[in-house]
């Protein structure tokens, strides 16, 4: 973990300003001129028009005017932490970077992101997500810009224009905004049929996380690692989080879109405040760069595709750690600028046509999004390296470069600066001579390319009954909301490609007929991309401890065990004010929703309905403890929480039969009726399997 002195500088080594934002003791102008008024413009009387002549007032309005910078085209909508990366180092066989060296320990910046939605949008959409992760290592910025989606939609980064436009809002009414169930989406991606592995995870419950603490992160590309002895390996990286990988229920996404549209950023920041801080494996899978670039049959050129894990491990490298919320959101989460063509000495690219097209991307978006070449001077991007690159002026200029000789070669500044290799004795950094084809200039694909489902179809069998079903049901949404039955028909048909029971079901949702089943090879699944049936830690997980006022006596000792297990208990009653001194009662019946949280503890008895302003739905409010109809808003919360499959856990003689009083089975899987003292452990172990999966069988 940084030490607090280096907490107060930006990665870039430049202060972050201390106090409430700004470094001097009190109010001046852009200027630094001390002001006396900032509530009341400058006027001819009090009753009188505003004079021009008001500088603060102009200087104050023009920079107001002026905030907002274009949001990204693609990855708006994004949440951003510090932290840093400590390396295993193990990879010296493998790659000379220095920031895989033993012991290194190197500060990171990580932005996770939703693609399609602007930058006010939901965090819960059914979407991939971004992983975009910076090192500030002593040789450069390393950027891993990756997603929590392994393959991508598309082979080739001419299309990517394409695929943009018909994710987005349709261009006439701009709707929908964030959400890929519509027709441009699926006319687009049921017609480049390259697309359907990608929508394949996309409509898994792998596109809604629970967490962006819980989400695998993946490089996509395939890239080159280069050793200190010059040879290469081709790797592709994966991020792997210590919570393990988990979902959200659909339902569940979808009435936290509204509930609290900022759901997976105020749970990054709320688990980094309460010390429960994210963490993730940097691993590599190796394959031999023998100039085929294909592994076990699969293309390691084509993005579209995965090498399941089963056959080539993942080999950790490193641990990520993110210990920092951002100090501001504009100035760090907003204008960090990644590229996956920084990088650093023994990292390279490799020929993917779709990482190619992204080396041109990302430089040019700066431009307008940042506006002007010098963005590596924001803090956020500056390298901790020292920088001499030669470039000169340009929009926001920060650096005063020194010497007048900015070119090569020069005599007046003494041939300076001079090449690395001459400095160090090393061999150059970058551009590994990796034999080119020969071949013409062509625009067409490998043959390989052209298998466009049966990694779709692989991840869809390695899934779990359970997993399969909520695939089978966020098919049938998305198409559901199309209204042109004819991409609902051709989607159909690409899913009798991929699996037949699976298209036969989404035909019988959406009403169409069923597609003739087809012969279809079955490859070898692969466990690991199933999200069930493991146990993981807990930590930062919330417990809602739901009590009524004046019942509040075993709350205390409650919470605090539920913390000492690294979770986080949330206190949920009638009313706010405190349980005891210090211990503030977080939610209330009206503030409280059961999304936000992984587990309920109910304390009864719980009241019934106090009034009839809050009965907002008289069968949610059914009899309560007594027979009393219980409150709607609680019966509500638990009901929600009973769906979607989490645990709720109940006090023997203060909450016994709560649940039946509001017509579900207090003996169902993930339901537990515990004495006070066993409520942690009940909660720890319900909760290290995410969810009570078996609540409502899936039959295989
Ligand atoms: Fe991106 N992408 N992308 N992308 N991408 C951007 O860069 C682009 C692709 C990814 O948090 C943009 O600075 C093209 C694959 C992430 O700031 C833009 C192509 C993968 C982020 C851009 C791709 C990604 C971006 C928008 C096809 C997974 C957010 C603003 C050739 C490996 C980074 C910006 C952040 C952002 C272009 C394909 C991941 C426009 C042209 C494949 C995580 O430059």
């Amino acid at each position: 973990m940084a030490s607090e002195p280096e907490q107060q500088a930006s990665p870039g080594g430049e202060p972050v300003l201390s106090g409430p934002g700004q470094d001097s003791e009190f109010l001046t102008t852009n200027q630094g001129a001390p002001v006396s008024d900032t509530d009341h413009s400058l006027k001819a009387g009090e009753r009188g028009p505003t004079l021009l002549q008001d500088h603060h007032l102009r200087e104050k309005i023009m920079h107001f005017d002026h905030e907002r910078i274009p949001e990204r085209v693609v990855h708006a909508r994004g949440a951003g932490a510090h932290g840093s990366f400590i390396s295993y180092g193990n990879a010296s066989e493998l790659c000379r970077a220095d920031f895989l060296k033993p012991g290194k320990q190197t500060r990171v910046f990580v932005r996770f992101s939703t693609v399609v939605g602007s930058r006010g949008s939901m965090d819960t959409a059914r979407d991939t997500r971004g992983f975009a992760t910076k090192f500030y290592t002593e040789e450069g910025i390393f950027d891993l810009v990756g997603n929590n989606i392994p393959e991508f939609f598309i082979q080739d980064g001419i299309k990517f224009p394409d695929l943009v436009h018909a994710a987005k809002p349709h261009p006439d009414v701009e709707i929908p905004q964030a959400q890929s169930a519509h027709d441009t989406f699926w006319d687009f991606v049921s017609l480049h049929t390259p697309a359907q592995a990608h929508v394949m995870w996309q409509m898994s419950d792998r596109a809604i996380p629970r967490s962006l603490r819980m989400m695998e992160g993946f490089g996509v590309h395939t890239f080159r690692m280069v050793n200190e002895a010059g040879k290469a390996s081709l790797v592709k990286f994966h991020w792997k989080p210590k919570l393990g990988v988990h979902s959200l229920a659909w339902e569940e996404s979808q009435l936290a879109a509204g509930a609290d549209p900022d759901f997976h950023r105020r749970d990054l920041a709320e688990a980094i405040d309460a010390g429960a801080y994210p963490e993730w494996e940097l691993g590599v899978q190796i394959f031999p760069d023998d100039g085929t670039a294909v592994f076990e049959g699969i293309d390691l050129l084509d993005p579209t595709k995965f090498v399941p894990e089963e056959l080539a491990p993942v080999q950790p490298l490193g641990k990520m750690v993110l210990d920092r919320n951002p100090e501001n959101y504009f100035a760090q989460t907003e204008q960090v600028a990644f590229h996956p063509g920084h990088l650093v000495p023994g990292i390279d690219i490799s020929d993917d046509p779709l990482l190619q097209a992204r080396l041109f991307s990302y430089l040019d978006t700066q431009l307008t999004r940042l506006g002007g070449p010098n963005f590596a001077q924001i803090p956020i991007n500056a390298p901790v390296s020292p920088v001499n690159d030669m470039f000169r002026d340009g929009f926001h200029q920060h650096r005063v470069p020194k010497g007048i000789a900015p070119y090569k070669p020069n005599s007046l500044d003494g041939g300076c600066p001079y090449m690395s290799q001459v400095v160090s004795g090393q061999q150059p950094p970058l551009d590994f001579p990796q034999p080119v084809p020969e071949s013409k200039k062509v625009r067409s694909e490998p043959a390989s390319f052209s298998d466009h489902y049966s990694q779709a179809r692989l991840f869809y069998i390695s899934l779990s009954a359970v997993e399969r079903a909520h695939v089978q049901q966020a098919y049938s949404f998305e198409l559901g909301k199309c209204t042109d039955p004819v991409i609902r028909q051709r989607q159909v048909e690409c899913l009798a490609k991929i699996d037949s029971q699976l298209a036969a079901g989404v035909a019988k949702a959406l009403g169409l007929p069923q597609p003739a089943a087809m012969e279809l090879a079955d490859p070898i699944a692969s466990p690991a991309l199933s999200q069930i049936g493991k146990s993981w830690p807990v930590d930062g997980r919330k417990v809602g401890v739901v009590f009524n006022t004046g019942n509040h006596q075993h709350v205390p000792g409650i919470a605090q065990a539920l913390a000492e297990r690294g979770m986080s208990p949330l206190l949920v009653s009638a009313s706010g004010g405190e349980v005891a001194p210090g211990l503030p009662i977080d939610r209330t019946y009206l503030t409280a929703r059961s999304i936000e949280f992984d587990a309920l503890v109910l304390i009864g008895p719980l009241p019934p309905a106090p009034d009839a302003s809050v009965a907002l739905d008289a069968k949610a409010g059914a009899a309560g403890a007594g027979g009393v109809p219980l409150d709607p808003r609680l019966a509500l919360l638990v009901t929600e929480a009973y769906r979607h499959n989490k645990a709720i856990i109940t006090l023997e003689g203060l909450s016994d039969g709560l649940l039946q009083a509001v017509g579900l089975e207090d003996d169902a899987p993930g339901i537990e009726l515990v004495q006070v003292d066993g409520v942690a452990d009940s909660a720890q172990q319900l909760l290290s399997t995410h969810r009570a999966w078996e609540r409502f069988p899936v039959k295989d």
